[in-house]
């Protein structure tokens, strides 16, 4: 707000004492004429142009980032099927939707995770609002998604694609907790990831 306000002030300035100044002169008949500057001209679309190279490596740049598989702590396998997940975890452990409960992806806070995310039958979306973040799963194309999850608590979570009749019950629930919870929850299953029944409901 302050740095638009200053350039403001600085242009609004210059164009008001340009109008005085033409005002002035226009009184003593028509200022000299010229035709053009081609330096002038050259050098503020190439500079322009400059800039809009610059913005646009830096852009290329970070993007081709964005996607790069980071070191990760934990590895999970989501499968997402018509009409449920299954998450499974590093020694076996699995958490499946059953009829009448939502399944709960128990994590470790400050843990790097990676899903990898599939489904064998028709696109299916992992979307837990919490992440920021929305993965369409596709038939045939498994794909990683890698996150950081940096505070405890209990999210919804959500499929984010119509995948048919039964869609809106493929809700599941995220419980982030301390990494000493989550692994006395993965050695025995206790702990952490209560069911919170058929239909998850947003704590906030
Ligand atoms: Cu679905």
């Amino acid at each position: 707000m302050w740095a638009a306000t200053a350039v403001a002030v600085v242009v609004l300035g210059l164009l008001a004492i340009a109008i005085s100044r033409g005002i002035r002169r226009g009184a003593e008949g028509l200022p000299p004429q010229r035709h053009g500057n081609l330096a002038l001209e050259l050098t503020y679309t190439g500079g322009a142009a400059a800039l809009a190279a610059v913005i646009f490596g830096l852009g290329l740049w970070f993007q081709a980032g964005v996607d790069d598989d980071p070191p990760t702590d934990l590895e999970v396998a989501v499968q997402g099927y018509q009409w449920g997940w299954r998450f499974e975890y590093p020694g076996g452990r699995v958490v499946a939707s059953e009829p009448g409960r939502d399944p709960v992806l128990v994590l470790p806070v400050g843990q790097t995770v990676t899903f990898h995310l599939r489904s064998d039958d028709v696109i299916h979306s992992f979307f837990v609002p919490a992440f920021a973040w929305k993965q369409d799963l596709i038939p045939g194309r498994p794909i990683d998604l890698t996150v950081t999850p940096d505070t405890e608590g209990r999210h919804v979570a959500h499929c984010a694609e119509l995948c048919g009749v039964d869609h809106a019950r493929m809700n599941f629930a995220v419980d982030i907790v301390s990494p000493e919870v989550f692994d006395r929850w993965l050695a025995t299953g206790e702990g952490a990831g209560d069911s919170p029944g058929p239909d998850v409901e947003d704590p906030s």
